[in-house]
């Protein structure tokens, strides 16, 4: 199955449950009455896409179906797809679009970090980019073996040291290896799991500064959220982006979720791009992002 595929059928599952209980709104009556913009607002939200994204959309169709005439129901079907893009921020490209940068990734245990740096590692040197991987989630070894997988799949080098090793070090280390090897994409995997959140938000802090200070490249911070959590992920990202200043989203697992919805809620509460989907567990399967297709694939395509 090609991505394109693999992502639409990957939402499929939130695609089919938006349909039904449109079909069911629609079947009431094919009127633009209040009745309808309510219903509306509600089916959007059982998507998971959050209660304000979903009364910013409807509010935002109201004022098109008012000022365009749209009578019928099936007129604002087919303005829908373009007022879901219109929730999500440009500029996820950019930050792997081929400048050079240091990108880190964080987020919470599971989410996919380190098999979306490996996904990343391998795109970039397909295209290629130099690049180096360094794995400051020094906290397990088998967190260092499964990301020295990666670096071999994708045939790049890593910077990893020993379990226990201070992350903010490792991640010195990987900079000052990248500048001896030209590297122009320097990928960091970080932990996911410290003994509370706050531990982990202050170890990330401190690599974060480190990076920064040492940097001669654009620094990216880049979170990965797992699309199955839903509102658990978007609570998630909120913390993260409160305590680190993300430049970035980017959505995993989207194969196979009735929660896709969760992208726009991301996108609507904490303004960040997404930078890639992830859609499955393999080495091709990372996506790039596009607000259109992404919005099809969560509300289906009224014949536009
Ligand atoms: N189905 C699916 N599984 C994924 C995806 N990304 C990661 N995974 C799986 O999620 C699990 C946790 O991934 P991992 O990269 O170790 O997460 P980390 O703890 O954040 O580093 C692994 O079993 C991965 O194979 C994805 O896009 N789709
Ligand atoms: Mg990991």
């Amino acid at each position: 199955m090609g991505l394109f595929s693999r992502f639409t059928e990957g939402l499929a599952r939130t695609r089919e449950a938006f349909r039904e209980d449109m079909n069911l709104l629609l079947n009431r009556s094919p009127e633009v009455d209040d009745d309808f913009w309510d219903g509306l607002e509600e089916v959007l939200i059982m998507s998971d896409m959050g209660g304000y994204s979903a009364s910013t959309i409807v509010d935002r169709l109201r004022g098109e179906a008012t000022r365009k005439g749209y009578r019928t129901a099936d007129d604002v079907m087919r303005a829908l797809n373009d007022q879901i893009a219109a929730e999500f921020v440009e500029g996820g490209q950019e930050i792997l679009g081929g400048d050079p940068a240091i990108v880190l990734f964080v987020g919470v245990n599971g989410s996919g970090k380190t098999t979306t740096t490996g996904k990343i590692a391998k795109q970039a040197k397909d295209d290629g980019r130099s690049v180096i991987l360094g794995c400051a989630d020094t906290f397990r070894a088998a967190a260092i073996e499964q990301l020295e997988v990666w670096a071999k799949r994708a045939n790049v080098e890593i910077c990893a040291r020993e379990r226990g090793s201070d992350p903010a070090s490792v991640c010195f280390e990987t900079i000052e290896r990248g500048e001896q090897i030209g590297a122009d994409l320097v990928l960091i995997d970080t932990a996911g799991r410290l003994h509370t959140s706050s531990d982990l938000m202050r170890e990330l802090e401190k690599v974060v500064t480190v990076v920064r200070k040492r940097a001669n490249l654009p620094v990216h911070l880049v979170l990965v959220i797992d699309a199955t959590t839903g509102q658990n992920g978007l609570q998630q990202a909120r913390e993260f982006n409160n305590a680190l200043d993300l430049d970035g989203v980017i959505i995993t697992k989207l194969d196979g979720t009735a929660k896709g919805g969760i992208a726009v809620a991301v996108a609507h509460y904490l303004k960040l791009p997404i930078v890639k989907l992830g859609v499955g567990e393999g080495l091709e399967d990372l996506k790039d992002f596009d607000a259109h297709e992404y919005a099809a694939g969560l509300v289906g395509d009224f014949g536009q």
